[in-house]
């Protein structure tokens, strides 16, 4: 019994990546905000929603496993890398099962719901795993130029079809698990179709402000102004995923916070961390301001590197550093939240004074569309970039030696 479960994993296995080159010839099918909250309203209806996702899933896994595939060798076959590519194999296996099923069948389901949450679960630590991957990596090929590109491009993608995917999943089985939401019973899934702005950003500063004061003993206040054409805006929401915005307000306002008080090491008076919220006809925007000094410009880029940003984890006994610092991926992935409806994350830092850190969100949730990645021949090509030389001079910081102008040797080569 055991050799025969043995020998049909293995064929289920051999067939994998047949699967996965048929469903990577679909693109992805991005959903509007308004499309999820359809799914989970008056019409909502579980047999067409299984049907949808017993398609649309294996698509974006097998859309972004080509790409997996693609990575460089030497980051490929590290255990890290190789854990999360299993991880992705086994759950599109487990979706695969359920497209010859029954969807008048009920039991059929709620089996595909409890999948779904075990799918979920499986793939929970991916982002610390692929960091991980990174470490190793880093390691042996210290950080050139070339591959932060690279991975730059890969993460930026595949955390967005992360993103992506958990958001079905999430939908599906918040709707469909036959159980109201007891503490936010007006949201569809997780979705809150009057999500009050100025509320997440209280819970979000509250949160930030106790992890701060756990460790500098002292936080900055916060001054939140809402801007609107009229009245009946007040207090301004918007449709969107509270989760999502908590995140990227968190983020920035550990960010925020650290930068203050580090500056204003000695001074008992600490800059507020002022906040406008401003509702527009097609933007819904958010501005953190800080007074912490600022960051110059040239480093702004690395604050949303996957690459310079990933730090081997503090070893046990050493002393390990205050989680408000600029840590891991919160900024890369609080951007990649932002453009995940067609919004953005943006810093304008003044070294010598300040940050300010600007949320741009649709205010419609007409524009408010799924942004995905889909594997191409463009995307192919974005991983074949070879090792060409840069078609920009590289600045010298030794004076110029004018001497060598007597003589035509600075002649190209
Ligand atoms: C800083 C650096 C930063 C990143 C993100 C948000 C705010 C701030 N302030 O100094």
């Amino acid at each position: 019994m055991k050799f025969v479960r043995f020998i049909m994993k293995n064929a289920a296995l051999a067939s994998v990546p047949k699967h996965i080159d048929h469903f990577s010839k679909f693109s992805p099918s991005p959903l509007s905000m308004k499309q999820f909250l359809d799914f989970g309203s008056i019409n909502a209806c579980e047999k067409t929603s299984f049907v949808f996702l017993r398609q649309e899933l294996p698509v974006r896994l097998s859309n972004i496993m080509k790409e997996i595939n693609l990575l460089p060798d030497k980051l490929l076959t590290t255990p890290s890398v190789q854990t999360v590519q299993s991880w992705y194999i086994q759950s599109l296996m487990e979706i695969l099962e359920f497209l010859d099923k029954n969807p008048d069948d009920y039991k059929v389901l709620g089996e595909f719901v409890d999948a779904l949450v075990t799918i979920r679960n499986r793939h929970n630590d991916v982002v610390p795993t692929m960091a991980e991957g990174i470490i190793e990596y880093k390691e042996v090929f210290p950080q050139d130029l070339m591959t932060n590109q690279n991975i730059q491009y890969f993460l930026d993608r595949f955390y967005m079809s992360r993103i992506s995917i958990r958001m079905l999943i999430n939908q599906h089985t918040l709707i469909f698990d036959g159980t109201l939401n007891p503490v936010h019973p007006n949201t569809i899934g997780s979705i809150d179709p009057h999500c009050q702005v100025g509320d997440v950003v209280q819970d979000a500063f509250n949160s930030a402000k106790m992890l701060c004061e756990q460790y500098y003993l002292r936080s900055p206040d916060l001054i939140l102004q809402e801007i609107f054409k009229e009245k009946k805006n007040y207090p301004i929401s918007i449709e969107y995923v509270p989760s999502h915005l908590y995140h990227m307000l968190f983020e920035l306002f550990k960010n925020a916070m650290r930068a203050t008080i580090e500056t204003h090491d000695d001074s008992n008076n600490l800059p507020p961390i002022k906040v406008m919220v401003s509702l527009g006809d097609e933007d819904m925007s958010i501005k953190v301001s800080d007074k912490g000094g600022g960051v110059p410009f040239r480093r702004i880029e690395n604050l949303f590197s996957y690459m310079y940003s990933t730090a081997p984890a503090p070893h046990i006994g050493e002393r390990t550093r205050p989680p408000l610092a600029g840590f891991g991926y919160g900024l890369p992935i609080s951007r990649l939240y932002a453009k995940y409806f067609q919004g953005d994350l943006q810093l304008y830092s003044m070294e010598g004074h300040g940050t300010d850190a600007v949320i741009y969100l649709k205010a419609l949730s007409t524009d408010s569309i799924e942004r995905l990645p889909v594997y191409n021949k463009t995307a192919l090509k974005n991983y074949k970039v070879s090792q060409e030389a840069d078609d920009w001079c590289i600045p010298s910081k030794e004076p110029l030696d004018l001497s060598i102008y007597k003589m035509p040797n600075n002649r190209k080569v």
